[in-house]
């Protein structure tokens, strides 16, 4: 696809640009201070990136793999935006970018709804979006040109399908089984797909129950407060499917403090998702049993689809993130390799 316009921003500008959106809507803005003016910046291409926050491990290396990809090195010029959780800064983001004529937009929707009018906004502009990791639900598809992320009806799938065979080994395949599970921000593809996958499985197991199914929205403290409160109900879980590694930690803190042991040798089977470093370190040492990767380091695949983009290629509406699971088994093949 034809850049619409060629468009630079001077050093002037980029001043002024990010004292003004300092003040605005995003928490930050990464914004590469070029000479302004010159042949290179002519060339840069201006990418602007809402990210919706930096509420985990996982996403802090999404950000990273953005800001290591978008380089004036490698030929942009990235202007970023923390939402800090907010669908409200992550629509200002897009129309300051609109406003900025970027070349092209990229974003992780906090959740799927509300982004039609922006969206028409950045097509009447010219101006092709790019989804990251999350999804959108947008009436008229054209308003998007691809997304990069995983798929994550296939994660929750692949928890349940884990959770089969490991009862089967373990004998417990006709066995009550309670499950409790937390899952991540409301709204979110995410979370959506994580739920659906899950479930699909669970309803082939009459004999699975789950007592508990838990909003914690991908945090820590959020976990920890929620699964402290399911403690004061239930004495009997036997699995917690945790939607990603930062509620894990929270949740593995509440069990330890309730004398509750987990993992391979525990009380409670733990099926968690992202596989960052930390978490990985404890399916290493079993006390987490299975880690769902969810791969954060997609700047490199949306810059192909940019590259593309530029080449005029056809493109798909949607790519896929390669990713892995992680057991006792397999981790010590791949941890050290780790770049979160
Ligand atoms: C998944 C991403 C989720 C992660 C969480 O692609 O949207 O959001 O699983 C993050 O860690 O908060």
């Amino acid at each position: 696809m034809r850049r619409m316009k060629k468009r630079y921003i001077s050093a002037t500008a980029v001043s002024v640009l990010f004292l003004f959106l300092l003040g605005g809507c995003g928490k930050q803005f990464v914004v590469d201070e070029g000479d302004g003016g010159s042949t290179e910046d002519e060339q840069l291409i201006v990418v602007g990136v809402s990210q919706l926050g930096s509420e985990s491990v996982w996403r802090t290396a999404n950000t990273a793999s953005i800001q290591e990809t978008f380089t004036r090195e490698n030929g942009y010029l990235l202007i970023f935006d923390n939402a800090r959780q907010k669908q409200e800064n992550q629509i200002k983001a897009i129309r300051s970018f609109i406003s900025q004529q970027v070349d092209y937009i990229v974003f992780s929707p906090i959740a799927e709804s509300g982004w039609d009018v922006v969206l028409e906004e950045a097509k009447e502009a010219g101006i092709p979006v790019i989804l990251m990791d999350r999804e959108a639900e947008i009436a008229d598809e054209s308003l998007y040109v691809t997304r990069v992320g995983s798929d994550f009806r296939a994660e929750g799938e692949n928890a349940g399908l884990w959770l089969a065979e490991h009862l089967e080994q373990q004998g417990r395949a006709d066995e009550e089984i309670n499950i409790v599970v937390l899952t991540g921000t409301e709204g979110a593809t995410s979370t959506i797909g994580r739920t659906e996958g899950f479930e699909e499985i669970a309803r082939q197991h009459s004999n699975w129950n789950i007592l508990e199914q838990t909003g914690a929205d991908y945090t820590t403290s959020k976990a920890k407060e929620e699964m402290r409160s399911i403690l004061e109900e239930h004495d009997d879980i036997d699995v917690l499917v945790s939607q990603n590694d930062d509620m894990t930690f929270g949740a593995l803190d509440v069990f330890k403090e309730a004398g509750i042991t987990t993992g391979v040798d525990g009380d409670v089977t733990v099926i968690s998702f992202d596989a960052v470093r930390t978490a990985l370190e404890l399916v290493r040492s079993g006390e987490i049993n299975v880690d769902i990767e969810c791969n954060p380091e997609q700047g490199p695949y949306i810059e192909n689809v940019i590259r593309m983009l530029e080449n005029g290629e056809n493109i798909d509406k949607n790519y896929y993130v390669p990713e892995k699971i992680f057991t006792q088994e397999n981790v010590g093949m791949y941890i050290n390799d780790r770049s979160y």
